[in-house]
C-alpha cells in the first residue's frame, strides 16, 4: 500500500523534462477537496518541469472562486482532439471512474496510462496507479504526501503558500472544518504541516462553510419547513423543485449544504434531500449514521459515496414518485433495526 504513492510519484517523474503532458481529472461537481488538490498537483507538477493541465467539464463553482491560481483551468468541450495527442497520463483525482469525469471520459479512455488517486470507499479497484485510500479524510492529505515525494525526489520546495492554502481548502471541505468523523490523527498532521505557511484558515472556512446569500437564506427557510419527517422522526426528506430555486433565485449550489442541518436534527438516522436537475433526472443526496449505511443504500440505486454522505441520481420519475420511492426503501431498511 505504502509504496502505491511513489509508484505515481515515479511515474510522473518520468515525464520531467518530456512532451508528454498529465492530465488532471477532479471529479464532475468539483468541490473544496477535488480542486484544491488537483491545483496543488498540476502546480508542483509544472514547478518541476513536468507537463500538465487541469481540465474540468463545469465553470468553477461559485463557492470555490475564492481559490488561488484559478486562471490554470482549462474548461469546457474546447479541450478535445488537439491536445489528446500528448495525453500520457490521465490522473483521476478524488474519484477513481471513468464515469465520475462526465463529457471528459473520451478523453480519459485516451490517454495511455490511467491513475487516480481516491478516498472514496467504493472504488475497490487499488493497484497499480490506482491509489485509493479509505483512511484519508481528504484526497488533499493523499496528494500532500505525493507532492512531498516529488519534492524530496526533485529536490524542491514544493508546498509553497499557494499550494499549502490549496491543500488546507481540501482538507478542510471534506472534514467540514476537522469536525466530520472522518478527521484523523494524519488529517491534523498534514493540517500542521500546512499552517507551518501563512495560510488563512478563516478565510477558507468562512468561504466554504459561512458565506450565505439572501435566496440561499429564505430557500433554506422554505426546505425546512416543507421537511417531511417519518417513522417517528427517524427518516427526514426534503425535495427542491426547480420551480421552487426559480421562485426564490436560487441556484442548485444554494442547496450545498442543506442535507447536513436535516441529519443534524435529533433523532434522525437517515437524511434524504431530493433535487430536481436541468435534464430531468433527480439526484438524491443521502446522509447516513451508525444506524444508516448512505452508501450502501446509494448503492442499490447504482449511487455510491460513503457510509454517512453518499448520492444517487434517478431518471423517469416525478419528484413526488421519487420521493415515495425513497421513503419507502429507506423505511423499509430502517424497520429492519
Ligand atoms: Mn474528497
Amino acid at each position: 500500500m505504502s509504496s502505491r504513492p511513489a509508484q505515481i510519484a515515479n511515474r510522473l517523474l518520468a515525464l520531467r523534462g518530456q512532451p508528454g503532458e498529465v492530465f488532471l481529472y477532479p471529479h464532475i461537481d468539483t468541490d473544496g477537496d477535488a480542486l484544491g488538490s488537483s491545483l496543488a498537483l498540476l502546480r508542483s507538477l509544472r514547478q518541476i518541469d513536468v507537463r500538465a493541465r487541469l481540465l474540468l467539464d463545469e465553470p468553477v463553482p461559485e463557492r470555490l472562486k475564492f481559490l488561488p491560481a484559478l486562471d490554470l483551468i482549462e474548461t469546457g468541450a474546447e479541450l478535445a482532439a488537439e491536445c489528446a495527442a500528448k495525453q500520457k497520463l490521465a490522473l483521476l483525482i478524488d474519484c477513481a471512474e471513468a464515469e465520475r469525469t462526465g463529457r471528459r471520459r473520451a478523453l480519459v479512455e485516451q490517454a495511455e496510462q490511467i491513475a487516480a488517486i481516491d478516498h472514496h470507499i467504493d472504488a475497490s479497484q487499488s493497484g497499480g496507479l490506482f491509489w485509493i485510500d479509505p483512511t484519508a479524510a481528504a484526497a488533499g492529505e493523499m496528494v500532500f504526501d505525493l507532492i512531498c515525494q516529488l519534492g524530496k525526489t526533485a529536490r524542491a520546495e514544493l508546498i509553497d503558500d499557494t499550494n499549502a492554502f490549496l491543500l488546507m481548502t481540501a482538507v478542510v471541505s471534506d472534514t467540514g472544518s476537522f469536525i466530520f468523523s472522518n478527521t484523523s490523527a494524519r488529517t491534523f498532521r498534514v493540517a500542521a504541516s500546512l499552517m507551518a505557511r501563512p495560510v488563512d484558515l478563516r478565510q477558507i472556512t468562512y468561504q466554504l462553510f459561512d458565506l450565505t446569500s439572501q435566496e440561499r437564506l429564505r430557500l433554506m427557510g422554505r426546505l425546512f419547513t416543507d421537511a417531511q419527517f417519518y417513522l417517528s422522526g427517524r427518516l427526514v426528506l426534503a425535495t427542491a423543485s426547480q420551480h421552487l430555486l426559480d421562485e426564490y433565485g436560487a441556484t442548485d449550489q444554494d442547496l450545498d449544504g442543506v442535507i447536513n442541518h436535516l441529519r443534524n436534527v435529533g433523532g434522525v438516522e437517515a437524511a434524504f434531500l431530493i433535487r430536481e436537475m436541468n435534464d430531468s433526472s433527480l439526484r438524491v443526496s443521502i446522509r447516513g449514521s451508525d444506524s444508516f449505511n448512505a452508501a450502501e443504500f446509494a448503492g442499490g440505486f447504482g449511487g455510491g459515496g460513503h457510509r454517512k454522505a453518499a448520492g444517487l441520481v434517478l431518471k423517469g420519475l416525478t419528484l413526488a414518485e421519487a420521493a415515495a420511492l425513497i421513503r419507502d426503501k429507506a423505511g423499509e431498511r430502517l424497520s429492519k433495526r
